[in-house]
């Protein structure tokens, strides 16, 4: 079976773009390919955070995963930092990236606007670290939102110079996307984020649900009832096309656009659905909650397996490199 791996940061509340975007099409991909999924929290330090927050931030991510439906039997959970030779292949791949390519990338850009009191180092090579993530288990596919192809074609072009110059060795990822590669946030301007204020929590409770869709942003163009709306530019249209069944979607689309049918109806069809899809998810947090040390099995078996993979990959890169001394064995 094929590989894949990606990953997800311990950054904040875990929102429904990351659900439909990433973690509902990791849960589709298990039965089809050899799974690894992470939680990077050492992607997660490269803008300010709470340290004190920091161990909940790991296990509520990795639960979240778990109660989505990614459990040990079809696939591996597992935390970055649990897995140290990441950072150590990052490094070497460091030594073969351009820093041009990474002053290019659009996520940088725009976190360093965001965050222009700390520009670190990290936040550069953020997507250096990504590539030794997805590459140290020689995954071939990658399924992200649409805001992460950039980084995974970086990712390819690393494994490129690295066989270039050292010998075949990786393959060149390729990405996945899912069928709702991109939600924008309530402000229905920029892309949900869990660092703006913009975001409709996974575990967040039915009637704050209610609440914020209540007040998110619809079609621009539509400012009163009898309007026909559009609804290619609606962001409740985006969010209804990853919740709501064929016919009903057609029917919104349909009826929106004619003004048969509002927004607070529109919306309130959204929300059933929502509720309907991530209820169950919710309830298995829940039931994760109760037994603790569920989640640190789960964790520490999903480094063992891992630890498997990648002591075998870091050897041949040691060698290859020139910098694996046998007599330390
Ligand atoms: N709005 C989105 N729509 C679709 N997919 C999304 N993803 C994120 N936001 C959306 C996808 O979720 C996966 C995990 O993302 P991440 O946590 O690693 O980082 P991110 O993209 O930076 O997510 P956030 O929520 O925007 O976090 P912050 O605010 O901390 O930067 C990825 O596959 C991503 O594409």
């Amino acid at each position: 079976m094929d590989r894949i791996f990606s990953g997800i940061q311990p950054s904040g509340e875990i929102h429904i773009g990351n659900y439909v975007g990433a973690i509902r099409n990791w849960v589709r991909l298990v039965d089809r390919y050899d799974c690894v999924y992470c939680v990077v929290d050492y992607h997660a330090i490269t803008i300010e955070y709470e340290v004190a927050l920091m161990q909940k931030r790991i296990l509520d991510t990795a639960t979240i995963l778990v109660a989505s439906g990614l459990t040990p039997d079809k696939c591996i959970v597992v935390v970055q930092s649990h897995v140290p030779e990441h950072t150590e292949l990052a490094w070497i791949f460091n030594c073969v990236t351009p820093i041009g390519e990474l002053e290019r990338m659009t996520q940088f850009k725009e976190k360093a606007k965001q965050h222009r009191q700390n520009i670190n180092m990290g936040l550069l090579d953020y997507p250096v670290l990504q590539a030794a993530d997805i590459l140290i288990y020689k995954a071939g596919y990658v399924p992200v939102g649409e805001d992460q192809i950039q980084h995974v074609e970086l990712s390819r072009e690393i494994a490129r110079k690295f066989n270039v110059r050292f010998g075949d060795t990786f393959p060149e990822p390729k990405v996945l996307l899912s069928d709702a590669p991109r939600i924008l946030g309530t402000d229905g301007n920029a892309k949900m984020s869990k660092s703006l204020n913009n975001a409709i929590g996974l575990l967040d409770p039915p009637e704050a649900i209610r609440e914020k869709l209540r007040t998110a942003a619809t079609c621009p163009h539509r400012q009163r009832r009898s309007d026909p709306g559009h609804p290619e530019h609606c962001n409740i249209f985006t969010m209804h096309q990853a919740f709501s069944k064929p016919d009903q979607i057609a029917s919104i689309d349909r009826h929106c656009r004619t003004a048969g049918i509002g927004c607070i109806e529109c919306k309130e069809i959204l929300f059933k659905n929502m509720v309907e899809e991530i209820g169950p998810i919710q309830d298995r947090v829940r039931e994760i909650h109760k037994r603790p040390q569920y989640m640190i099995e789960v964790l520490k078996s999903g480094a063992d397996r891992c630890k498997a993979i990648v002591t075998e990959v870091m050897d041949e890169v040691r060698t290859k490199i020139g910098v694996k001394s046998e007599w330390m064995s």
